[in-house]
Formats: structure tokens, sequence, C-alpha cells
């Protein structure tokens, strides 16, 4: 955050006792909290735009032109022991937070979009080897509550849908947080983390459009970047934010 928050965030953040980031380091599937990084791609330390093995791994990530964009810092492979999660079509999978400068249970206090996206593997290859360089489609999105509200602030987790009729198979899952209103152009801050996900269910669906990352986000657009003025916290018009990247798939 350093450098990049309006001071009425910043005092919110320290009424609150809130000092750091946060990092997604687990799912719910089936109702059930799993272990840390044990359906998540690790996280590797570091700070802002580079893996430097010196800062949290709960730092957010900042470049969308670098393939860390994909997976988050550090992730385009997956750690050693990683497992993948069955999941049925038409059910929820959420994102956890697990570590954060206040330890696992922190809450999410950064204003912004929560999303999912999921990028098939081919049929024998390793969900573990793949880097996330093909196609990925979006399956959902939490958009505002309403002028001045997100509705992911508070809670623990991000729970998106699998639409019922995904076509089975194995997949990367990506899900993410986006804060926009960093003071400044080009410090929008992403939460980012890679579930391995196997889809079971009918299928029957045509996921699309498609996107890649790098390229499915570009800084000049109005979602990325949203300026705030100093203090203009909590927002006062957030009714038609429409988080970056192609429109959302439903099965
Ligand atoms: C995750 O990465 C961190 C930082 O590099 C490392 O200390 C830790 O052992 C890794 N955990 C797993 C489960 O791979
Ligand atoms: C979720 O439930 C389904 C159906 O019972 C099961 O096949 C799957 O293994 C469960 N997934 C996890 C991660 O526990
Ligand atoms: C899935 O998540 C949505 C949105 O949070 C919720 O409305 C729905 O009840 C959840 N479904 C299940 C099966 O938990
Ligand atoms: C986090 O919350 C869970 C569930 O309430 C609890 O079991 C766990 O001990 C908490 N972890 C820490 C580090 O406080
Ligand atoms: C937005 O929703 C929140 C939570 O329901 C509510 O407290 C707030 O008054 C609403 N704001 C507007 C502008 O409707
Ligand atoms: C965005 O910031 C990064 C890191 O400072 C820098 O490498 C990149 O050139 C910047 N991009 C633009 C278009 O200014
Ligand atoms: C709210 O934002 C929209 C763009 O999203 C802008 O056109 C409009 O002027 C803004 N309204 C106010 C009152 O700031
Ligand atoms: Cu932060």
């Amino acid at each position: 955050m350093k450098n990049a928050l309006p001071l009425g965030f910043v005092a919110s953040l320290l009424a609150n006792g809130a000092l750091g980031h946060y990092a997604f380091t687990r799912i719910r599937v089936n109702g059930t909290v799993t272990g840390h990084w044990q359906y998540v791609r690790n996280l590797t330390t570091g700070y802002e735009y580079s893996p430097d093995g010196q800062h949290t791994q709960w730092a957010p990530y900042y470049d969308i032109y670098d393939e860390n964009i994909r997976c988050g810092r550090g992730a385009a492979i997956a750690h050693p022991g990683i497992e993948t999660a069955t999941v049925i079509a038409g059910e929820n999978v959420s994102f956890v937070i697990g570590a954060s400068y206040e330890g696992e249970n922190r809450t999410i206090y950064h204003e912004g979009v929560g999303q999912a996206y999921l990028s098939y593997v081919e049929d024998g290859k390793k969900l573990e080897d793949y880097r996330g360089d093909g196609d990925w489609f979006k399956i959902d999105e939490i958009p505002p509550l309403n002028q001045t509200k997100w509705p992911l602030l508070g809670l623990r987790e991000m729970t998106f849908t699998i639409p019922k009729t995904t076509p089975p198979g194995k997949y990367l899952m990506r899900g993410e947080q986006v804060f926009p209103f960093s003071s400044q152009w080009n410090t929008t801050q992403f939460y980012i983390s890679c579930a391995h996900i196997n889809v079971v269910g009918p299928g029957g669906g045509t996921p699309g459009p498609m996107a890649r990352f790098p390229g499915a986000y570009d800084l000049f657009d109005p979602s990325i970047w949203v300026p705030h003025v100093v203090g203009d916290f909590p927002p006062k018009n957030l009714t038609g934010y429409i988080g970056p990247g192609p429109s959302v798939w439903k099965g």
C-alpha cells in the first residue's frame, strides 16, 4: 500500500488495526474450508512487481503485463504436493483468506470487485505443469451492491459459482480481488490465487468469450484504475462499475 492509498482510507485502516494485505491461501468446497495451499498454488514472497524473497507472501501483485498476473506472484507452475479438488458443476467454490499480517483470519478490507476465471487443461496434460498460458473465461463477478458498498467487505472469503454446463475436466481456477482505487495510476492491487479443480457434471456448455493473461487487462481500462480523491472513502458513486476482463459466462 506504500504511497498508493488515500489518507482517509489509511486512517480507516489504522482505526481497524489493519496494516497490511492478504492472500487467499485456501478454498471452500462442499461447504468445508480446505487446507492452506492444499488446492491453491503457493505464492512466493515478494513485493509489487516481482518475487524477491524478502517481503511477504500476501503482498498484492501489480503488473498486469507479466505472467504472474495469471495465478499470482511466482505461481506460474504448482508447488509439489498440491492436490486437485473435485467440484460438482453448479456448486460454489470460495477463495478464503489464510495469510496476512494479522494471521489467517483476516477479513477482506480492500474496496473492490471479486472475479473468477477458469482455464481448461487439455486431456492428458498435467494441471501441475500448466502455466495458464491458454484461454480463460470468466465465470463470476461480485460487483458493487449499490453506490457506496462492496459486498465483499468484512467477509473472509469470495464465493463463486461453477456454471452448471461447464464442460467436465481439469481446470485452473483463478480467483482475484482488485483494488482499483490507488491514488496513482499503474498501482492497482491484485490479490490473485489459482486453485486446481476437477469439474464433474453433465457439461454441454460452450464457454466464452475467451481471454488470455497477460492481455485481458489494460492499464487504460476504466475499471483498472478508478481515481479517488483523498478522503473519498467510502466511495459515493460505484454503480455501473464493471470488473475488468471479458463478460461473465453463466453456462
Ligand atoms: C510456499 O512458499 C513459501 C515461500 O517461498 C515457502 O516458505 C513455503 O514452504 C511454501 N509452502 C508450500 C506448501 O509449498
Ligand atoms: C465434494 O463433493 C463431491 C460429491 O460428494 C465429491 O465427489 C468431491 O470429492 C468433494 N470435493 C471435495 C474437495 O471434498
Ligand atoms: C452459492 O453462492 C451464492 C452466492 O454467494 C449463494 O447465493 C448460493 O446460495 C450458494 N449456493 C450454495 C449451494 O451454497
Ligand atoms: C481462525 O479461526 C478458526 C475458526 O474460528 C479457528 O479455529 C482458528 O484457531 C483461528 N486461527 C487463529 C490463528 O486465530
Ligand atoms: C448500500 O448498502 C448498504 C448495506 O446494505 C447500506 O448500509 C447503504 O445505506 C446503502 N447505500 C446506498 C447509497 O443505498
Ligand atoms: C507501470 O509500472 C511498472 C513498474 O513501475 C513499470 O515497469 C511500467 O513501465 C509502468 N507502465 C506504464 C505504462 O507506465
Ligand atoms: C458517477 O460515475 C459516472 C461514471 O461511472 C459519471 O458519469 C458520473 O458523472 C458520476 N456521478 C457523480 C455524481 O460523480
Ligand atoms: Cu493491502
